[in-house]
């Protein structure tokens, strides 16, 4: 099929099934909290769902969350596309939803233009992708690839204290069909960049190259807590102090790395918590990624030494235990190039490039070929109620979306 024949995405129609999707666990700001298997989650979940049915897909819900809708055509295993529904608490309201939404458009257009691909077409959306509530992130798509046993993943316990098992069965998600899922022929995921690269660059379409490495440890330091006023500095062993200090060792690391090295303290939890009472404890997490493995493998050792080097110095104890721990991930070179051409026949501003984020496209990649689709976001906020991509660029993306679906459909097998 060429370009000329495939038709256009009703994007209205898409933008509000994106608003309607936002308005649930919607924040001050116009983002939404919609944390993994959270009340407003299952709400979201029961949405999508609903509109998977209007559409006569096969609806499976597995045994870790994981929904997917397929639209039974054509032979062989299905293409599949999809992404997140779940979100950060101060969630935008494209980050995700998109790459679900977008997919459901796609088959929507096909069927209302009696275009059926010679492939089975699924839109999925995975369990806790975000990894804020439960760790590791892309946890659900994980446990679909069969890189963490399910009965791992339902004992995991949250940052509220929640069990992930219980909060499955509580909303109603705990699903019947088993892990690891299906292999897909191939899997592609829209999304939005979430960072300034596309911006930056004038470019409106990322070819996506493949996934940074991530490393997410949590980080306890053991002090003893003692009064504000009457302890000299040179007698305090305060983990207040460390959690800080910590901080800004890997804000100089990543600048000293430079390139595409990236540190973030995005939680610190003091105890007591209180202003005249030195913390006998604080419990921090550290999120440190990078393209390549054995850099961000040098990161770790580096902090790791500084633990140990803080913890004298300081005289308090410190211990850490990974949250997640993915290597870098390269996408199908031949999926990264059909996207970038499809892409091209649309506009000329598309680029090749690796994803900052993680995606549950990294994690298909172990089973399948795969490779994302982006388009920007608007000065590369993400993680912010006030994350923007523009209607046209939703567009754009959603009908290079629809192209790279149909031709992976009429391709036969990959070299992987
Ligand atoms: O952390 C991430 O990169 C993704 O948002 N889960
Ligand atoms: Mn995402
Ligand atoms: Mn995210």
């Amino acid at each position: 099929m060429t370009v000329s024949t495939y038709p256009r995405i009703n994007a209205d129609r898409l933008m509000r099934k994106i608003m309607d999707l936002a308005s649930i666990g919607a924040i001050e700001g116009g983002g939404c909290a919609r944390l993994a298997l959270t009340d407003d989650d299952a709400a979201g979940r029961d949405l999508v769902v609903a509109w998977m049915n209007e559409l006569g897909l096969t609806v499976t819900t597995d045994v870790i969350g994981n929904v997917i809708g397929t639209w039974h055509i054509g032979t062989g295993a299905s293409v599949m596309t999809g992404s997140h529904i779940d979100t950060v608490r101060t969630g935008g309201k494209y980050d995700g939803n998109l790459g679900v939404l977008a997919g459901l458009e796609v088959i929507q257009t096909l069927q209302e233009n009696g275009i059926e691909p010679e492939r089975p077409i699924s839109v999925g959306f995975f369990t806790n992708e975000e990894g804020s509530r439960f760790a590791p992130d892309m946890l659900g798509s994980l446990v679909y690839v069969g890189g963490l046993p399910v009965e791992e993943a339902l004992d995991i316990v949250g940052i509220d204290g929640a069990r992930v098992g219980d909060e499955l069965e509580r909303i109603g998600y705990n699903g019947a069909t088993p892990c690891p899922g299906f292999a897909p022929h191939s899997f592609v995921e829209l999304h939005i960049e979430q960072g300034p690269v596309l911006e930056q660059t004038n470019m409106i379409i990322g070819a996506v190259t493949g996934v940074q490495g991530i490393s997410w440890q949590e980080v306890t330091v053991l002090g003893q807590s003692n009064h504000a006023g009457t302890t000299p500095m040179n007698m305090r062993k305060d983990p207040g102090y460390v959690a800080a200090a910590i901080a800004v060792f890997l804000r100089g690391l990543a600048t000293r790395y430079g390139g595409h090295q990236v540190c973030t303290v995005g939680k610190i939890d003091l105890f007591p918590n209180l202003i005249n009472v030195i913390p006998a404890k604080a419990v921090l997490t550290v999120d440190i990624r990078n393209t390549d493995e054995q850099i961000l493998r040098q990161a770790e050792k580096e902090f790791a030494e500084y633990l140990i080097e803080i913890s004298h110095s300081e005289d308090v104890v410190v211990s850490t235990r990974y949250l997640a721990r993915f290597e870098p991930v390269e996408f199908n070179a031949d999926v990264v190039d059909l996207i970038s051409s499809v892409a091209k026949t649309h506009t000329q501003s598309v680029v090749h490039m690796p994803s900052g984020a993680g995606h549950d496209a990294q994690m298909f990649a172990r089973v399948c070929p795969s490779a994302m689709i982006f388009v920007p976001s608007v000065e590369g906020v993400s993680h912010n109620p006030s994350e923007f991509t523009s209607a046209e660029d939703i567009a754009l993306g959603t009908n290079i979306l629809l192209q790279v679906l149909c031709e992976l459909a009429a391709t036969k097998e990959f070299s992987q």
